[in-house]
């Protein structure tokens, strides 16, 4: 095969793993290894980039890095997701075509360093000037600022997205950012209010008590000392390794460059404040002379901060937290909380009140970020969601999460294997069929509209009457007991007990990526998501203009009763938005692996990257991509691109011809022409149309300045 030399040279292992003499899971894994061991991290298969977490510093990511890549062909230099990123940052301005960059790996591989690599080069090869300057800076911005808000600290990775992202860069005609849109999907909020040992709550609760310095932590009626709240963990040591002071100060100067002001910093910031302040409001259970039991707050001085800094008066904030009321009709019940209910209620205020603010955070950068609708023409998504998770305990939020993952493994699957496949085959070009797993069958078991495993959630949420966790998971076991993926030891047919170390109150998928076992506690509550609506009525009457904006529902204006859709509906519709969106542009694939679950340096635990490397599919990758053509072009575009190159060919001939011009000299074999499209076999066969292309441009141009220079 001919390839650039450079490529070549130097090289430890195979740079593209299309060019691996034998070809098994071993080869693949054992090349991984050895480049790994030289610090080479990044590997192709084609166009898609494997990426290992290094879990140091590389020097690889420097300006001269960036000027290397900048306009280079992916095979010229050693395999970077820079060139991916010059690779799709070059088609969308020289081919005018719409980019996804797509992020995938578990938990921790290094999916949203890889995000960030890839906006920062876009950023540092693509237009100057001070406007442009502007919006760069603006985008890269709210990366620390969502960090701060979405990331935590988790026992697999310091710095652990806990909300799905999708960013889409907007370009002009001329290929410089103009602005761009970001979208949120279901941030992880259950972590507001708990979380295990050794893991934290989200980032900005310590930056603010570390960075905020005593002034402001004045103000916000704080202490600096995280054990003094409920809400964040004791164990001392899961601060170790982060710089929350420092890190404050990048998030407040990334907010002005965003373009925040002052006052909005601090009503964010009083936020923050009230949420860690309702953990350390305590309640305590009583019963009233009539017997019932009820709640109350001891110690009032919480309350009374709250109060002071969201501007309500205490006694309605206390009173929201020991009754509900419930409207139904014409009639109008008032019920006191007892202890658990009254620090249910607190718990649902405190995740409702920083998720909205999450959201609203997303929305006031997409303020300062938007593109006016003229100026938009061309777009670069990129996806950097939370990662695979299998824990001990895994509950609605991995199940969600996982779906996620499992919708994005499909779209890669869509994208290139099947659609691959699927294209050679519509073109009429030989080829032969290569099994691979699908996952579409697991997707289907999540998302079916009436028998998926959402759909029988809602449908028991939305059940009036008796139902809970319990008769939630009767219903799976009754429904999907005989399905291929799924497990529960209720089913239908008691022969079906498959599994006798199943917990009972859990049922077990079988992922692309391994069987994870979901405890069913808190999936209905989780999934309907309501707050107590005398506590959204507390917030509307806040002065807190932001806080209040935060509730509209409590607006007594707004008494609708119409239930709100469930979260579980909510993010299946927007997963699906998302899925059609990256569908229509021209997909990027940087795929992370995690050399080992200890977060160490220099260290490639063989067993998980296999498993990696099994569940990723890129055998089954390297495969088509081997047995097929690495590139492909619509005849009248190819032939318009290329045409100059020869003679023959003007004004307008077939692609063949030119083709078979001794001038090109393309090898027989490296072509295939299809029913609508020509496809070329190796990388460097389309590299050297192009500089040849170049060459022709060039000699084109001095003729050009000659003629000039010979009128004047
Ligand atoms: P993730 O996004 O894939 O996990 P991250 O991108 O946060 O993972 O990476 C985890 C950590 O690995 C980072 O904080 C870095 O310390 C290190 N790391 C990753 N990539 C690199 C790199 N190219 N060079 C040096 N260090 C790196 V999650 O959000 O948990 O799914 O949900
Ligand atoms: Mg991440």
């Amino acid at each position: 095969m001919a390839l650039n030399s450079s490529f070549l040279d130097g090289m430890v292992g195979v740079g593209d793993m299309i060019l691996l003499e034998s070809l098994s899971e071993k080869s693949v894994l054992e090349n991984l290894k050895e480049r790994f061991k030289h610090d080479e991290i990044y590997t192709y298969i084609g166009n898609v980039v494997i990426s290992v977490n290094p879990y140091k510093q590389l020097s690889i990511y420097t300006p001269e890095k960036v000027e290397e890549y900048r306009n280079s062909n992916l095979y010229q230099l050693k395999p970077h997701i820079y060139a991916v990123a010059d690779g799709a940052y070059q088609s969308l301005r020289d081919r005018d075509r719409d980019q996804c960059i797509l992020i995938t790996g578990e938990s921790g591989a290094g999916k949203t360093e890889a995000s960030k690599l890839v906006m920062s080069y876009v950023a540092a090869v693509c237009g100057k000037g001070a406007e442009v300057n502007q919006v760069k800076e603006q985008l890269l911005q709210s990366n620390p600022v969502l960090e701060a808000f979405g990331n935590a600290k988790t026992i697999r990775n310091d710095n652990s997205s806990r909300f799905g992202k999708y960013m889409d860069i907007e370009f002009d005609f001329k290929g410089d950012p103009v602005g761009g849109v970001i979208s949120n999907y279901l941030l992880e909020k259950s972590r507001v209010v708990k979380h295990v040992k050794a893991e934290r709550n989200f980032h900005i609760f310590y930056q603010l008590l570390a960075g905020g310095g005593a002034e402001l932590l004045g103000q916000l009626k704080l202490s600096p000392d995280c054990a003094k709240y409920a809400y964040l963990n004791k164990d001392a040591s899961s601060l170790n390794g982060m710089n929350d002071n420092e890190n404050f100060k990048t998030v407040k100067s990334a907010m002005k460059i965003i373009g925040f002001s002052d006052s909005e910093v601090t009503s964010i910031l009083q936020i923050v404040a009230v949420v860690l302040k309702l953990g350390n409001i305590e309640i305590k259970g009583q019963f009233q002379a009539n017997g019932m039991a009820s709640c109350y707050i001891p110690d009032l001085k919480e309350i009374k901060e709250i109060s002071s800094l969201i501007g309500l008066d205490a006694a309605t904030l206390e009173n929201a937290f020991s009754v509900r009321t419930v409207e139904a009709k014409q009639e109008r019940v008032v019920t006191t909380l007892n202890a658990s209910q009254g620090a249910y209620a607190r718990d649902a205020l405190a995740k409702n009140m920083y998720d909205r603010l999450f959201s609203w955070l997303v929305q006031r950068i997409n303020e300062s970020i938007k593109v006016s609708e003229f100026q938009g023409k061309k777009v670069m998504g990129v996806l950097d969601i939370y990662g695979f998770e299998i824990l001990e305990e895994n509950s609605f939020e991995q199940f969600i999460i996982n779906y996620c993952n499992e919708k994005l493994q499909q779209i890669f699957i869509q994208m290139t294997l099947k659609e691959e496949q699927g294209e050679y085959r519509r073109e009429g070009i030989e080829w032969t069929q290569i099994e691979f797993f699908d996952n579409e069958i697991i997707c289907k078991l999540i998302e079916d509209n009436t028998k998926g495993i959402l759909a029988i959630l809602d449908e028991e949420c939305l059940l009036p009457g008796n139902v809970s966790d319990a008769t939630f998971l009767t219903k799976l076991g009754r429904q999907l007991g005989n399905h291929k993926h799924f497990k529960s030891k209720i089913t239908q047919n008691a022969k079906n007990i498959t599994d006798v170390t199943l917990p009972d109150n859990s049922f077990r998928i079988e992922h692309y990526a391994g069987q994870v076992t979901y405890n069913t506690n808190g999936f209905l509550d989780k999934n309907n998501d309501l707050l107590f609506r005398d506590l959204s009525q507390a917030m509307f009457k806040a002065k807190h203009e932001l806080l209040k904006s935060l509730f509209p529902e409590g607006d007594p204006k707004n008494s609708s009763l119409k239930r709100p859709p469930t979260v579980g509906f909510q993010f299946k519709g927007s997963v699906s938005t998302l899925m059609k969106n990256l569908y229509a542009k021209n997909p990027n694939y940087i795929r992370c692996l995690k050399p080992n679950g200890t977060k160490k340096p220099s260290l490639f635990d063989d067993k998980l990257m296999e498993i990696q490397v099994r569940y990723l599919g890129l055998l089954e990758n390297v495969r088509v991509r081997r047995a097929g053509y690495a590139y492909r072009q619509e005849y009248g575009s190819f032939l318009n691109r290329y045409k100059m190159l020869s003679k023959q060919t003007w004004p307008m001939d077939g692609v063949e011809v030119m083709l078979n011009d001794p001038e090109v000299n393309i090898s027989s074999e490296e072509v295939a022409y299809g029913r609508t499209k020509l496809f070329i076999r190796t990388p460097s066969t389309l590299f050297d149309l192009e500089e040849k292309r170049r060459q022709k441009m060039n000699e084109l141009a001095i003729l050009i300045q000659k003629v000039f220079r010979g009128w004047r």
